[in-house]
């Protein structure tokens, strides 16, 4: 599937929303990534939750149980997502952030693709696998650095505990300025486009629903249903990657037309 062509799927009033919008939110998991060869959470074959579930790594008791283990799987994602390049979905995203005048791309994603697209500004709502932090005191550390040091178990730090990947584990609280930050823009967007997300975690998938509440317009980007999907005002079941530049051009045009 290469160019997808959306001209008959927009309504006019739809047409007249992407025409008149000016606050907008593009809220992406791991399904913008997919393009880029990571694997999923769930779902596809390659899902990585069917290698391991959730509880048995993802989680700070499964790193104070199996730390090695749990520091090795993390390893593993940053060097492929280190390896993986930016896709035609991440690029569409950062030409959106040019066609309204306030943009917002609120992410769920650890595998810091959008900034190496070229995004500015992206909020993170589940850490970076970039960086590493000690899980005793906080302290910070570039994660290529922490693996330089130790790429088989967790480094320690001088406080004596141990480092662990920066994302936000199942049971943890998400940071919450930029948790505030994603839900106020969510709730006064007049736009929300929901991407390669099964929008089946919390507090991050409440962005949703939050927005269509608030009056936006709600586009989901995802080959697949989800819950969510009888709130859009328009599926597009592509890949990102294909979905993407084809609402750009959509947009594009809309917003060409005289008002
Ligand atoms: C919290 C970071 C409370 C690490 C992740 C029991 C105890 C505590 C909490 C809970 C509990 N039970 C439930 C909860 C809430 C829990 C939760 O939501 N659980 C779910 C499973 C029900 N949430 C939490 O625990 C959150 N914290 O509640 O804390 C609290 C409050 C105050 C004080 C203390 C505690 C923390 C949640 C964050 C967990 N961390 N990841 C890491 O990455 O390893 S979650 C993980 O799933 C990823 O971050 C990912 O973002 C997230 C969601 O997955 P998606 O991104 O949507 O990816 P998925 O594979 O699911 O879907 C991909 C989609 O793409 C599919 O729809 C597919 O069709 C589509 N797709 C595929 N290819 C393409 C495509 N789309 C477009 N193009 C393509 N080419
Ligand atoms: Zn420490």
């Amino acid at each position: 599937m290469d160019d997808l062509d959306l001209s008959a799927d927009l309504t006019p009033p739809l047409r007249r929303r992407l025409r008149a919008a000016r606050r907008v939110v593009a809220f992406t998991g791991a399904g913008v990534s997919q393009e880029s060869g990571l694997a999923t959470f769930r779902g596809g074959r390659e899902a990585l939750w069917q290698r391991a579930r959730p509880e048995e790594l993802a989680t700070p008791e499964a790193f104070v149980r199996q730390p090695r283990q749990v520091w090795q799987w993390y390893a593993d994602r940053h060097r492929t997502a280190a390896a993986a390049a930016p896709n035609p979905a991440h690029h569409a995203l950062v030409r959106f952030a040019g066609l309204f005048p306030s943009f917002l791309l609120v992410t769920q994603n650890v595998d810091g693709l959008h900034q190496r697209a070229g995004s500015r500004d992206v909020l993170e709502l589940h850490g970076t696998l970039r960086a590493a932090r000690c899980h005793a005191c906080g302290r910070r550390m570039e994660m290529h650095e922490a693996l330089r040091r130790s790429p088989d178990e967790p480094p320690a730090c001088a406080c004596g505990g141990l480092f662990r990947p920066a994302v936000v584990w199942f049971g943890e609280a998400l940071p919450a300025a930029v948790l505030e930050r994603a839900m106020a823009a969510a709730a006064r967007a007049d736009l929300l486009l929901a991407v390669g997300t099964s929008a089946s975690v919390f507090p991050a998938a409440g962005l949703i629903e939050l927005a269509h509440r608030g009056g936006a317009a709600v586009i989901e980007v995802n080959p697949r249903p989800t819950a969510f999907s009888a709130l859009a005002d328009l599926r597009i079941t592509a890949p990102a990657g294909v979905g993407l530049p084809a609402l750009e051009e959509e947009v594009r045009r809309c917003r060409r037309a005289p008002s």
